[in-house]
């Protein structure tokens, strides 16, 4: 069936200086004619800007536009591609765009002109999400990774791996046609290296998920401690803004408060709660129990204590496995408790900016070092990318059991046929049809 030609406007919603409505699909060219009052199409010359008017039905003018031609299959879609800028005002860009769904064009769907990309092969899966990542990306660090993966960094290292298993399988499937051969010995050897290799491989990709879910999502970061330690203060402090209230009074934050906060390249979502104590009212019982829920699902945890005050009221955290814990002895400004004495934690003061800058500097650092987030080699895999993988390991480790346990080799080529098809799915080389939907739904129309 012949593809149709979709239209969106691709530029976000709202009033700016020019807006993009682009235009793909086998008719886009005709389509796009009706619409652009200037050049005939026999004189588009590819990816030059052209002037002209956009008309509407009637002959009607709706703006001047600038009409970019991009012939297929060189294109971003790899089909004929007409981009025009208009004025971006929301009426003009609308009008525009319902003039060419008037001439032909269909509507598209979210992330149906990357979708139609990857369908052409002008992008690999990986590819194709990664479109995604550096629109989504709020920091310099995950730019950089959406960046690589759009270069096709991750796609690379997935297809020596798909080698590595096509080889595996052949050394293997030889040995099943011609069983009347003995396998010599420096064949099992060279499948039991090309076997370790290929894990070797697996591995490595598979240990980048934690850095990649922390640069697509943000590390989940509570503050927590008892009521009037300074909690809210620090929030605001790191966010750089007023955000949560301050106040003297003990239990002023009762719900939880989540900003997401851009620590020199590492992205945290930080989370201030509830003062810890035995609460009074209902309400900040419950505030509390957030303030605990919050607690165990994070990955750091910033326990701050007024360290003016005895530690007689404050409770322990206990946060879970995993995550990491800072104790920051706030107020230093005040004159330290002899409770603190020797207390392992950061001094903080809220009041001044240096010490707010230390206590960043720290984070960072213990962020970095347990996650190697700011290593040169920012391939970072998505929860897609490591389901597959991970499927793909536990069939070479079956397939690396069976060979070593003596089985026919016909069983081990049956494991190492899954493995393949389970690597071929990060980069969409095999059937993947149910997972496109997955994928492109999260895209924003235009995209
Ligand atoms: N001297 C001094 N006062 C601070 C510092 N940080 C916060 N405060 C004061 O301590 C009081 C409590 O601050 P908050 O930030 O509201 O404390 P909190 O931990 O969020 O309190 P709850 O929301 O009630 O649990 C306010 O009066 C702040 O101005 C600090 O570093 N030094
Ligand atoms: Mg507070």
């Amino acid at each position: 069936m012949q593809p149709s030609t979709i239209v969106a406007i691709a530029t976000p919603p709202g009033t700016g200086a020019v807006a993009m409505v682009r235009v793909s699909g086998p008719e886009a060219v005709p389509v796009a004619a009706k619409v652009f009052a200037g050049r005939a199409p026999s004189a588009w010359e590819p990816r030059r800007q052209h002037f002209g008017k956009a008309v509407d039905a009637s002959g009607g003018t709706l703006d001047e536009v600038l009409m970019t031609f991009f012939p297929g299959p060189g294109s971003f879609t790899g089909e004929d591609v007409v981009e025009f800028s208009c004025h971006g005002g929301m009426l003009v860009t609308r009008r525009l765009l319902e003039a060419l769904l008037e001439a032909g064009a269909e509507p598209a769907e979210p992330g149906e002109f990357t979708e139609r990309a990857f369908l052409n092969g002008r992008l690999d899966l990986t590819q194709a999400e990664a479109v995604m990542d550096l629109i989504s990306a709020r920091t310099d660090l995950a730019l950089k990774a959406a960046g690589e993966q759009l270069g096709g960094r991750l796609g690379r290292e997935v297809e020596a791996i798909r080698l590595d298993l096509v080889g595996l399988l052949a050394q293997v499937e030889a040995w099943i046609d011609f069983p009347e051969e003995d396998i010599a010995p420096d064949s099992l050897a060279s499948i039991a290296a090309g076997s370790e290799r290929a894990a070797a491989r697996l591995d490595t990709l598979l240990s980048t998920a934690e850095q990649g879910r922390i640069l697509r999502e943000g590390l989940r970061t509570v503050i927590c401690g008892p009521p009037n330690a300074g909690k809210s203060s620090l929030l605001n402090r790191l966010l750089g803004y007023d955000r949560a209230i301050v106040s003297g009074q003990a239990g002023t934050t009762r719900d939880t408060i989540e900003e997401f906060i851009n620590l020199d390249g590492v992205p945290l979502r930080l989370v201030d709660t509830a003062g810890l104590r035995e609460g009074d009212g209902d309400i900040e019982r419950e505030g509390i129990e957030r303030s605990r829920a919050q607690i165990a699902g994070a990955e750091l945890v910033l326990h701050v204590v007024d360290s003016s005050e005895g530690a007689g009221g404050v409770e322990a955290v206990d946060p879970p496995a995993g995550a990491k814990l800072v104790l920051v002895l706030n107020k230093s400004d005040l004159p330290r408790h002899p409770d603190w004495e020797g207390a392992e934690g950061i001094a903080v003061s809220c009041l001044e900016e240096e010490s707010v800058a230390a206590l960043r500097e720290h984070l960072h650092r213990l962020v970095v070092s347990g996650t190697g987030l700011a290593s040169a080699d920012l391939v970072s895999i998505n929860t897609r990318h490591q389901r597959c993988l991970k499927r793909a390991r536990a069939d070479l480790a079956a397939a690396e059991g069976l060979l070593a346990a003596g089985e026919s080799p016909e069983f081990a080529a049956t494991e190492l046929r899954s493995a393949l098809d389970a690597v071929g799915e990060v980069v969409g080389r095999t059937d993947v049809e149910e997972i496109l939907g997955e994928i492109f739904s999260r895209f924003c129309i235009g995209k």
